[in-house]
């Protein structure tokens, strides 16, 4: 899980006062936050606001697509539900949380680049996984919270894996909005942000939330390749070609595969056409900067060493050689020509069953489409 708790002995910020409603108060309160949001931004958060530690405010619409079965396999989703609802529960005495986004828009891959690699989603262009950037700078920002809370000062904090609804918190504490396609948006740069906060049991004056702005346009909704987008801000977790290439671990369900495209590990479809994306900036990160990726073909022929060293240390270690390969296989099956058979049919020696049966699904489709056979290998 990528969180760490912090506490501090150090008091260099503000003397403790007991938490009493006053002008005083308040006012040592606004301070606080804005000497948190400072260091933020020294960090190099792109976006940061507080709210305080009460429920989410779409706690119901949360359990309401728990029950609808939206989860489908992340069944951590379910078994935190309680966690998700009630930030206290995560830390007892929690009165405060520092919310920040991250900027990953990069660089889109070179015209003519695409039908031999497959497309990656952006978050996973980068030589390092966001969990680890982002956990870094978080650490920093929960040490700073204590060292300003002084003694007593417990601070948490989470990037995507806690038992969070982030962009719940996120629209409260002010730095966006949850668009129809449920993903947060910022007026200033668009969708392409990361999410991640510290929970800590410091007062701190709450920002005003952010209000929707979504108003009539539905693009997102139209453009999913798998309807997915069942209703503005409800998304059936099962369909989506995220859930199907990162979360899923077994099969991808045969009637899904044409549907996934040339998607090899996530989808932004939807985030792709939101028109907020005009306002997007290039982000500075380093470790976010797309690096090429070699023709699909190439992947079924590395052992679980090539795989692990070309990959160490990026998201897609996460869902491991079979279920990369297990994707690569899908996507050639819709996108590959005739030339990828070679390779998918030594693939169906391959020690992991769940990639021979894909190889051959691909390789079904490939004779079908291009040399006319219609029967299975
Ligand atoms: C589970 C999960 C997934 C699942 C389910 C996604 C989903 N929409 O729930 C899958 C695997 C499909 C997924 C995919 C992706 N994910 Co994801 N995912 C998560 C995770 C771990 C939990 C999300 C969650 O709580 N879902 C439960 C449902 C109920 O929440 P929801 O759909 O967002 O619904 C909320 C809103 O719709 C709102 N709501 C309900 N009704 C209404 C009505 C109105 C009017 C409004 C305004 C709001 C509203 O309330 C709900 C509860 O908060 C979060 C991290 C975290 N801890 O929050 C990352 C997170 C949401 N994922 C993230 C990313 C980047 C992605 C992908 C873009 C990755 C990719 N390119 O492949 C896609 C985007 C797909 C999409 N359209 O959402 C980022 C999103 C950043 C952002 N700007 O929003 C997060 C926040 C991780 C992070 N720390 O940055 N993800
Ligand atoms: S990420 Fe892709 S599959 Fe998932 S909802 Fe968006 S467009 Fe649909
Ligand atoms: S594409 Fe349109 S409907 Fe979808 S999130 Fe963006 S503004 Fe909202």
């Amino acid at each position: 899980m990528k969180s760490s708790a912090s506490t501090n002995s150090k008091r260099d910020c503000r003397a403790g006062a007991p938490p009493a409603i006053t002008d005083a108060t308040t006012a040592a309160s606004e301070t606080l936050a804005l000497q948190v949001k400072e260091k933020a931004r020294a960090i190099g958060f792109d976006l940061v606001g507080v709210t305080n530690a009460h429920a989410p405010r779409h706690a119901q619409g949360f359990q309401r697509w728990l029950a609808s079965g939206f989860h489908g396999e992340m069944g951590y989703m379910a078994k935190s539900a309680e966690k998700r609802i009630d930030p206290s529960k995560i830390l007892t005495d929690a009165r405060s949380v520092v919310v920040v986004g991250l900027n990953y828009f990069c660089e889109a891959p070179r015209e003519g680049t695409r039908p031999t690699a497959g497309r990656v989603a952006r978050y996973a262009w980068g030589g390092r996984d966001y969990h680890e950037v982002m956990g870094e700078k978080l650490g920093r920002l929960a040490a700073a919270i204590d060292e300003c809370g002084g003694p007593g000062t417990r601070s948490l904090w989470y990037v995507d894996t806690g038992p969070i609804l982030e962009r719940d918190l996120a629209q409260r504490a002010g730095i966006g909005f949850i668009g129809k396609h449920t993903n947060l948006i910022n007026r200033r740069l668009g969708n392409w942000i990361l999410v991640g906060e510290v929970l800590t049991t410091l007062d701190l004056l709450p920002d005003e939330p952010e209000r929707e702005y979504c108003g009539t346009c539905r693009r997102c909704i139209d453009v999913c390749p798998t309807r997915a987008i069942v209703a503005p801000y409800r998304l059936d977790a099962r369909l989506c070609i995220s859930y199907l290439t990162i979360e899923l671990k077994g099969a991808i369900p045969v009637e899904l595969r044409p549907l996934v495209g040339d998607h090899v590990f996530g989808c932004d479809d939807c985030l792709e056409v939101c028109p907020w994306n005009r306002f997007a900036k290039l982000s500075p990160v380093r470790e976010f900067q797309r690096r090429e990726m070699p023709p699909l073909t190439e992947f079924l022929s590395w052992d679980e060493r090539k795989f692990r060293d070309f990959f160490r240390g990026t998201p897609m270690l996460r869902i491991k050689r079979r279920g990369f390969l297990r994707n690569v296989c899908v996507v050639l099956g819709n996108i590959g020509e005739a030339a990828a058979l070679p390779a998918l049919k030594r693939a169906l020696a391959d020690p992991e069953p769940l990639v021979r049966e894909h190889a051959a699904w691909a390789i079904e489709q490939i004779q079908s489409r291009c040399l006319g056979i219609k029967s299975a290998v």
